[in-house]
Formats: structure tokens, C-alpha cells, sequence
């Protein structure tokens, strides 16, 4: 099977910084399979939850002969030996900082299928790997033509649609911004638009 699988980390580890957890983890995932690529080493705002520090994101490819659910249980192995914290008082913030993280995103099996698969412990594909930059861009990068089976679509395509959209979103914000001033709820905001803009309809 060849999976592909996203890194992250933004603690230092007994092992290191962030680079050095991901170096770490990269050398474990090749001791259950083989690591056909690595994406580069991304600096990445941290999505979720911001009261958090930078993260380091890559992606990989590996080849393994374990099945996906066996699989995500080697991941989870990976991390816990590396000192992720799965505590009750981490889970206070589920998307709070973490020494690594590995994220099982597609899986396609030895005929060249893409698993498409739905359980309490496993979805496949990630179910959010689409709405996240920080995935899509190192996965781009090693293996931009792939398809997202369910989507229908390749990584760089999700990957231009999400810059797109988030592009959009930031000027919508910018437009906000300026329209409503500091202070006005987003509501009133659009009534001082209309008003400071009526004037210019009357005499133009
Ligand atoms: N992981 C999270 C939550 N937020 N933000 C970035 N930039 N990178 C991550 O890997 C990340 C995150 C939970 O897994
Ligand atoms: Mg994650
Ligand atoms: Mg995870």
C-alpha cells in the first residue's frame, strides 16, 4: 500500500526543536515501510488555534505492507514514543501544540486504488485535509497530480482553490474593515457604508 502521511510539530521533544522531531519521525515511518518522498520543511501559522507557536509541516509518501487501520495505529505509536502528551489536560485544546503530529491522509492500495473508507477510528481521505494549507502545500509539492478520490480533484488543484478562497476571504475582511471602522458590530458596518456612500449616488 502507499500512503500518503502529513507531519507536524511546534513543542520540542526529547529528541529536539521541531525539525528535528520531524527528521525523527521521518526516520521511524522508514522503519514500517519505505519513504518514497518528503516534501521541504514548511513554517506555518498555527490554524484552530492561535494562542499556540508556529508549526513545521511536511508530507511524505510511504510504502508499507500494513493496511490503513494497522497503519494508524503504527502512527499513533510514532508519536506517542516521541512524548505526545494525549493527557486530559492537552485535550483541552485539541488543536493545541503537540511534539508531532501524523496525520494519515490518503491510502491507496496494491492495485492502485484509492482507499475511500468510513469508521469511527479511520476516515479515508482525511476528512479536513482539503480545507488546510499547511497539508495541501508540502503534498503539492511531492505529489501535486494525485486525485482526491471523493473530490475528484488534484492536490494543486484543491491547493489553487484554497489560496482562492482564502484570498477572497482576506479582502472581504479588508472591505469589512474599512466600511465598518473600529468598534461597529459587522451589521452597522454595512449601514455606514450605505450612508457615507449615498451622498456620492446623489450628486454623481
Ligand atoms: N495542526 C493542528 C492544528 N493547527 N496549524 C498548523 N499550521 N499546522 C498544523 O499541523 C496544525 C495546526 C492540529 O493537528
Ligand atoms: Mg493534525
Ligand atoms: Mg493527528
Amino acid at each position: 500500500m502507499i500512503a500518503a502521511i502529513a507531519l507536524g510539530s511546534n513543542l520540542p521533544s526529547p529528541f529536539g526543536p521541531p525539525p528535528v522531531n520531524l527528521r525523527e519521525a521521518l526516520r521511524c515511518l522508514g522503519e514500517i515501510g519505505r519513504v518514497s518522498a518528503v516534501s521541504s520543511f514548511h513554517t506555518t501559522d498555527p490554524v484552530g488555534y492561535a494562542d499556540q507557536p508556529r508549526f513545521l509541516n511536511a508530507a511524505a509518501l510511504l510504502e508499507t505492507p500494513l493496511a490503513p487501520v494497522d497503519l494508524l495505529q503504527a502512527l499513533l505509536k510514532i508519536e506517542a514514543a516521541m512524548g505526545r502528551d494525549r493527557s486530559a489536560a492537552s485535550l483541552l485544546h485539541p488543536k493545541g501544540p503537540r511534539v508531532i503530529d501524523l496525520d494519515l491522509l490518503l491510502c491507496w492500495g496494491e492495485d492502485g486504488r484509492p482507499e475511500v473508507h468510513g469508521s469511527a477510528k479511520l476516515t479515508l481521505p482525511h476528512p479536513a485535509m482539503h480545507q488546510r494549507r499547511f497539508v495541501l502545500a508540502p503534498l503539492a509539492e511531492i505529489a501535486p497530480d494525485i486525485e482526491h478520490p471523493v473530490l475528484c480533484r488534484s492536490i494543486a488543484s484543491l491547493l489553487e482553490v484554497l489560496v482562492e478562497a482564502e484570498r477572497r476571504g482576506e479582502a472581504l475582511e479588508r472591505r469589512g474593515r474599512e466600511g465598518a471602522g473600529e468598534g461597529l458590530e459587522a451589521g452597522e458596518g454595512l449601514e455606514a457604508r450605505a450612508r457615507t456612500a449615498s451622498p456620492a449616488r446623489k450628486t454623481g
